[in-house]
């Protein structure tokens, strides 16, 4: 047609606008978050960057998870951060020189030739992986990505499900608030006051170069903080013998795991004709690419999650402090994530359908995006990071789960309101869940990526 309506230029200035953010933010082999703010690369960052640059470049998608998984530890962990080496020590704390994963990391495996940190954070690689090779099979098949990402991401999840299963009902315990991705959600606020603050003096925050001391997460907090990650780098981030003093099992990360063992069944059933196994291969399992398998493990993940962190007076999942035995009693957006996860029994939907739309985080209503927590709770604040600002990575989860589940028309509006507010915000990392009003950094990836995703 000769004539463009408004709304397909809109989409169309925005889609160039996303490629610019996702353009600027390529390092070479892989994207910052943030030019300013996040320097290196981050684990659940790169899998959602990716899922936007499959529109992009599917290469270089397929590469940004490559590189991610070249740093690789021997024991299976994918540490949450890759850090760049020309980039100096102090524009990023903690640095390499504080988690040394090179030397104290030797004995789980951390890879010799590059530095990252010794922590992890939730697994949505599969997924991703699973979404980039769809949007472009045949340069991924040409490639060979699937057949040399898989036995990686199974070695990943194996981590998770069994060095990590701490409180020992086949869920995946965090140990640190930067694993779950969301740091300063009010939910870690009792089991990290357990945690014994590292003297206030011993670091400093480069994070508050560049952000708003208001919007970011407070220099107690981040003296826990510092001290858990001390304490598990000082035990040679062996999880057998590390203290683990905080340690929690949270429906985000272990909902992440349950989609992205869907996708490894998925990926299994892509590679399975193609793959020779090689009886005296060490990856032999690898190879052997199983989908049934998967599914079956994605089954029990699913039944561990509803008996363990399913709350129906609550109407959504909690956390359990893994250490008191305990449910969290505070209503953070993680709960809701699950609403991704195939197969969860009926009145569980219907209940986190009712959730998300009810008073406590207003979907529908008085908001625009999803909050990261309670708009009633007593920690609520509309521009603190985790304690209540929306966040676009969370949002697309919400928009896919809403989608699978049915619920188009709402679907539809949420995808429209993220788009709207990405583009508003010029690609901000959160918005106040109300307004729209954008805080902390701008030109951020997975927004510019997300939103790019959703325009598709
Ligand atoms: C610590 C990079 C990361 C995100 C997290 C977000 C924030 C880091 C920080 O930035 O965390 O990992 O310095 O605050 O909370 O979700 O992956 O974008």
């Amino acid at each position: 047609p000769a004539q463009r309506s408004t709304a397909d230029v809109t989409a169309s200035a925005l889609r160039h606008a996303a490629r610019r953010v996702l353009l600027r933010n390529w390092v070479g082999n892989s994207t910052v978050p943030s030019r300013s703010l996040y320097p290196h690369q981050w684990s659940w960052d790169s899998a959602f960057v990716a899922i936007g640059l499959r529109h992009v470049s599917p290469e270089r998608a397929q590469r940004e998870l490559e590189t991610l998984l070249a740093a690789q530890w021997g024991d299976g962990r994918v540490p949450h951060i890759v850090f760049n080496p020309a980039v100096p020590l102090d524009a990023y704390f903690p640095s390499p020189d504080f988690w040394r994963s090179s030397t104290a990391g030797a004995a789980a495996g951390a890879p010799e030739g590059v530095e990252t940190s010794g922590i992890v954070q939730p697994p949505v690689h599969a997924l991703a992986a699973w979404l980039v090779h769809r949007a472009d099979p045949a340069t991924s098949r040409r490639r060979g990505f699937l057949r040399r990402l898989y036995p990686k991401l199974v070695a990943w999840h194996r981590y998770l499900t069994t060095h990590r299963d701490l409180g020992g009902h086949g869920l995946v315990s965090v140990v640190h608030p930067w694993e779950p991705g969301m740091d300063n959600s009010p939910c870690w606020d009792e089991p990290l006051a357990r945690v014994e603050p590292a003297p206030p003096g011993s670091f400093r925050r480069a994070d508050l170069d560049h952000g708003s001391a208001a919007d970011r997460p407070t220099d107690l907090d981040y003296a826990r903080y510092v001290r858990l990650a001390a304490d598990y780098r000082d035990h040679d981030y062996l999880d057998a013998e590390a203290p683990h003093r905080f340690a929690v099992e949270d429906p985000g990360v272990n909902a992440l795991l349950i989609a992205s063992e869907h996708a490894l069944a998925d990926i299994a059933d892509e590679i399975a004709p193609e793959v020779v196994p090689d009886p005296v291969s060490e990856a032999r399992d690898a190879l052997c690419a199983d989908a049934d398998a998967h599914r079956r493990r994605a089954r029990e993940l699913t039944a561990a999650l509803v008996e363990r962190l399913w709350d129906a007076e609550a109407g959504q999942f909690l956390c359990r402090d893994v250490r008191s035995g305990e449910p969290i009693r505070e209503r953070g957006v993680a709960g809701l994530l699950p609403l991704i996860v195939p197969g969860l029994p009926r009145d569980v939907v219907h209940a986190l359908l009712r959730t998300v739309c009810g008073e406590h985080f207003g979907l529908g209503g008085t908001v625009r995006l999803v909050p990261s927590y309670d708009l009633l709770g007593h920690a609520f604040d509309p521009r603190r990071y985790w304690r209540g600002p929306a966040w676009f990575n969370v949002n697309w989860l919400v928009e896919r789960g809403l989608r699978q589940h049915g619920q188009t028309a709402r679907a539809d509006a949420l995808r429209a309101a993220v788009v709207t507010a990405a583009a508003a915000s010029d690609f901000a990392e959160y918005v106040d869940p109300r307004t729209g009003a954008g805080y902390g950094s701008r030109e951020f990836s997975w927004t510019a990526a997300l939103a790019l995703d959703l325009l598709k």
